[in-house]
């Protein structure tokens, strides 16, 4: 591995926004008297909240404490479908400064709205995450988030603009491109999702290129799921120092939490504009406390366009006490979202489980992706995990490797599966947000 000339400036050397750094007692008052807020603003603008408060027989004045907002009903990406193109917004269409929306792969797509204020505080969110995550003012910073619809390329774009760093808006894709422009501009650090990275870093080496060998320090990594095993195998080919960041569109988009560099242990939530719940996703009138895994549920305590009350993000995750930034809780890692469990034979699965067991298996490459399939006749469901070994293992080695994988996917998680482990290179690659799994089984 390539040591840089120059050491990463030490994490501490940063200026930090007063909200970072106030007690927990002064976050919770702030809290308190911006919820009160965005309650009344929200049922006093938004049809859709007007109707749910109603029907739940609550009132913005009923919210006296924190606690108080277990009683207000969630929203959920349903309801924003509900309400395409605009119903969710809360200001006038010329008050819109910037409209973003999600893909919506499945049914319509939900669609976001920005005033000139609200980006402003998005742009301050990703500059105060990307901080901590060890990006300084005057570095040069590759982006490359999707550019678009998407919120992950502008919304990363202008707060790595915000934060006083030189962008380089390559969006997601091109890959030989993206490795040309990183030689020659050498950026200090580079934003994308976890597995184009993984793409990026693939991509270099069949190059001949080492991908230690870059002038990156830093990776500031999201919008999909990722394991410490993922860290470590990006952090050691890349030599690079990589940090979580977490959003979602309906929420604001990149930059609800951020992971500080000295601590690397998980994002801390921005708790002056967002308040996070978890809850049982199972039984959502059960709201639990820190430690305990759920659902995370976000109410926005700053946003004009669209005020966001209780929404239900379906990730499953806990929240944590903060380290770095005291007063702002973490999130663990997210294991997944809800929806996107496997639920094989009544066991419940998540790619995530079988990343951080691969990885742990020196053969086995991250390169992987999940099959489920009800063979003809039978009744029972069949799960096949392709994984591509290695450049370096012998096909001796292959054999052992996927008897190790099959064994600790049965010991960990509990379920039986076929392993097929396949060439180098033969796996789709990830340009973004990464699917990993194939659900081939017949549909009803
Ligand atoms: O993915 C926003 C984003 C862009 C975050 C760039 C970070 C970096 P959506 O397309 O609305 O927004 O997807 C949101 O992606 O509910 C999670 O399931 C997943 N996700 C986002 N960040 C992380 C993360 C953007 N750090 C959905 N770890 C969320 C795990 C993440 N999952």
């Amino acid at each position: 591995m390539t040591l840089h000339a120059t050491e990463p400036a030490a994490a501490t050397d940063a200026v930090l926004d007063r909200e970072e750094t106030i007690s927990r007692d002064e976050l919770e008052a702030l809290q308190l008297s911006r919820l009160q807020h965005t309650v009344a603003y929200a049922y006093d603008r938004v049809p859709l909240y007007k109707r749910k408060f109603d029907e739940a027989g609550v009132h913005p004045t009923d919210l006296r404490e924190l606690a108080d907002l277990g009683k207000f009903p969630f929203t959920t990406k349903e309801d924003l479908r509900l309400e395409y193109p605009f119903g969710m917004f809360a200001v006038p269409q010329n008050e819109v400064a910037r409209i973003h929306a999600s893909s919506g792969t499945t049914g319509r797509a939900t669609v976001v709205g920005y005033t000139k204020k609200d980006l402003a505080d998005w742009a301050k969110l990703v500059a105060r995450s990307l901080r901590a995550s060890g990006v300084r003012p005057g570095m040069k910073v590759h982006n490359a988030y999707g550019y678009g619809l998407f919120t992950g390329g502008m919304g990363a774009h202008a707060g790595a603009e915000a934060l006083g760093c030189t962008v380089i808006p390559i969006s997601g894709g091109q890959t030989e491109r993206q490795i040309t422009l990183i030689q020659d501009f050498k950026p200090d650090a580079i934003l994308a999702t976890p597995t184009y990275l993984l793409t990026i870093a693939d991509a270099m080496m069949k190059q001949g290129i080492d991908p230690a060998s870059t002038s990156l320090k830093y990776a500031v990594l999201g919008a999909e799921p990722w394991t410490e095993e993922m860290r470590h195998e990006l952090e050691t080919t890349m030599n690079i120092k990589a940090c979580d960041i977490y959003g979602l569109s309906e929420v604001m988009g990149p930059g609800v939490a951020g992971e500080a560099v000295e601590t690397q242990d998980g994002s801390h939530i921005w708790e002056d504009h967002f308040r996070p719940e978890i809850i049982d996703a199972f039984d959502p009138t059960k709201v639990l406390g820190d430690g305990e895994h759920g659902e995370l549920v976000f109410t926005s305590l700053t946003k004009e366009a669209l005020p966001i009350i209780r929404y239900r993000t379906k990730d499953l995750t806990r929240l944590l006490p903060g380290t770095a930034r005291p007063a702002h809780r973490r999130m663990g890692r997210i294991t997944g979202r809800s929806d996107d469990m496997i639920i094989l034979r009544g066991v419940n699965l998540f790619p995530s489980q079988i990343e951080e067991i691969a990885l742990r298996i020196p053969e086995l490459s991250p390169h992987f992706q999940l099959e489920l399939t009800r063979p003809e006749g039978q009744r029972m469901d069949q799960l096949t995990v392709k994984i591509e070994r290695r450049e370096s293992v012998t096909v001796e080695g292959v054999a052992s490797a996927a008897k190790v994988l099959q064994q600790q996917i049965k010991i960990h998680v509990g379920s039986s599966c076929t392993v097929n482990v396949v060439e180098p290179g033969s796996l789709e690659r990830s340009n973004g947000k990464l699917r990993r799994i194939y659900d081939m089984r017949p549909k009803g």
